[in-house]
């Protein structure tokens, strides 16, 4: 299939466009880099050192014979989306590309419209160039199960039967989402599950958990194709921090009592689930929602995961409560189903200490790079102290 990955130089996106190409599938990554612009602003580094763009692809090339191409283009700027979509007519178009950091949506008003102008255009544009240029193409968009929230009751995907003073629907779940990064993924579904009913666009949107892991087998081949790893307050994803941290002999910053609970994947399920959505496209007018994600853990869990594995590896690392950064609930019911993927043929990947002494080594490997300054949050939910904020707004 001709598939274009939008957001491909990004962690899942680089992952996802090396198995598909490996799949013998004809793929196209559009990426305008501005991930690598943002790292650079916030004066943050991957822990893995990543090959700029064209020498991943040429190393893919060299190693496996097969093409990747790759256009440098802005899905916020609307021509761009139709010409490269009139340019590549793409069966399947995997929407990676966009601010994905909750931190970084909340740090001032000037980062959440950074977010929101990106996250919101960027969508807008790729629903009406579908419609216009490439209608019988499949979206398959990456939404979160962040968008969901932690309601107390159980959580389905996609959508939850109600009846409602003698009448019954099936409706959008209810949405509570927890930053105004998660706030653009809630506003995206409500937009593409328009585009479906009015225009009959046809759309998977994925509500993925929190991705862990760095290597895929195709990542693995070689240094120039090595996955980006972060582990900075602002883009690392809390397990993935926790095996740094462990490296690095630092306290496991557990945010507030850690009874968070939320739900995981591997990053080699990240790469099958969406070759199972593509192979397996939404009907056209057909918006459907599928919960990706592989366990449920808690965040305090996690951390004392991480903390007997490194005592294996004679690593003291302990459990620190962190006064939470955050606005978020850290006692709460969590209790989610995720059967769609699975009955396309998902197997689950469970996340096993091996993985996680694997993650402390590459740590360990790459320790020079990490930098002190970034382990700990700096990002605050309810906002810098009110005279220091006026002081900035002028
Ligand atoms: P990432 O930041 O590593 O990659 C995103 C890529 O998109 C970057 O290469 C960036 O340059 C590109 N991009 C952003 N805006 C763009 C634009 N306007 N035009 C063209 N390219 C643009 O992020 P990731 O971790 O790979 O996440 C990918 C997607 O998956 C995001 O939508 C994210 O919300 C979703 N997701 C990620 C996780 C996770 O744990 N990483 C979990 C759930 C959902
Ligand atoms: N947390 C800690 N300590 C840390 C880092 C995080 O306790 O050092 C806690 C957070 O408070 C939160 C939980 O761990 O309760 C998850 O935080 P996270 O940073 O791993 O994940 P999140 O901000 O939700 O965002 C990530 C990705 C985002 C994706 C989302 C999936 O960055 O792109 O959408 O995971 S989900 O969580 O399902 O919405």
């Amino acid at each position: 299939m001709r598939i274009l990955v939008i957001g491909g130089d990004g962690y899942c996106g680089w992952a996802t466009a090396l198995h598909l190409s490996a799949r013998g599938h004809d793929v196209t990554i559009v990426d305008n880099l501005i991930r690598r612009r943002w790292d650079a602003e916030l004066g943050i580094t991957s822990l893995t050192r990543i090959a700029p763009i064209e020498s991943r692809l040429r190393e893919w090339h060299e190693r496996t014979s097969r093409t990747i191409a790759y256009l440098s283009r802005d899905v916020t700027v609307y021509e761009d989306v139709c010409r490269t979509l009139r340019e590549t007519r793409p069966h399947a178009i995997v929407h990676f590309g966009q601010q994905r950091s909750a931190p970084y949506s909340m740090i001032d008003h000037d980062h959440a419209l950074r977010t929101h102008l990106n996250n919101t255009v960027g969508n807008l544009n790729l629903l009406w160039a579908l419609h216009e240029v490439a209608p019988e193409a499949h979206l398959v968009k990456l939404g979160t199960m962040g968008e969901y929230g932690t309601p107390n009751i159980d959580i389905e995907e996609g959508f939850i039967t109600i009846e409602h003073k003698g009448r019954t629907d099936t409706l959008p779940f209810p949405k509570q989402p927890g930053s105004f990064y998660h706030l653009t993924k809630v506003s995206d579904s409500d937009q593409i599950y328009f585009a479906c009913r009015t225009w009959q666009l046809r759309a998977t949107d994925l509500n993925q958990g929190i991705v862990y892991g760095i290597e895929t087998p195709e990542t693995f081949l070689s240094a120039p194709l090595v996955n980006r790893f972060d582990y900075d307050g602002v883009y690392g994803t809390v397990l993935n921090r926790f095996c740094v941290q462990a490296a690095l002999r630092h306290p496991l910053t557990v945010y507030g009592r850690g009874g968070q609970t939320r739900a995981f994947l591997d990053i080699r399920d990240t790469v099958a689930c969406i070759e199972l959505a593509i192979l397996n496209p939404a009907e056209p007018g057909e918006y459907r929602v599928f919960n990706q994600f592989t366990e449920v853990f808690g965040v305090l869990a996690l951390a004392r995961r991480v903390e007997a594995v490194a005592r294996e590896l004679g690593i003291k690392a302990p459990v620190l409560y962190y006064d939470n950064p955050r606005a978020e609930k850290d006692e709460h019911y969590y209790q989610t189903v995720n059967t769609r993927l699975m009955d396309l043929g998902l197997t689950p990947r469970h996340l096993d200490d091996a993985l996680i002494a694997q993650l402390i080594e590459v740590g360990i490997r790459n320790v020079e790079r990490i930098d002190p300054a970034h382990v700990l949050p700096k990002v605050k939910w309810r906002g810098a102290e009110p005279a220091a904020a006026a002081e900035r707004a002028g």
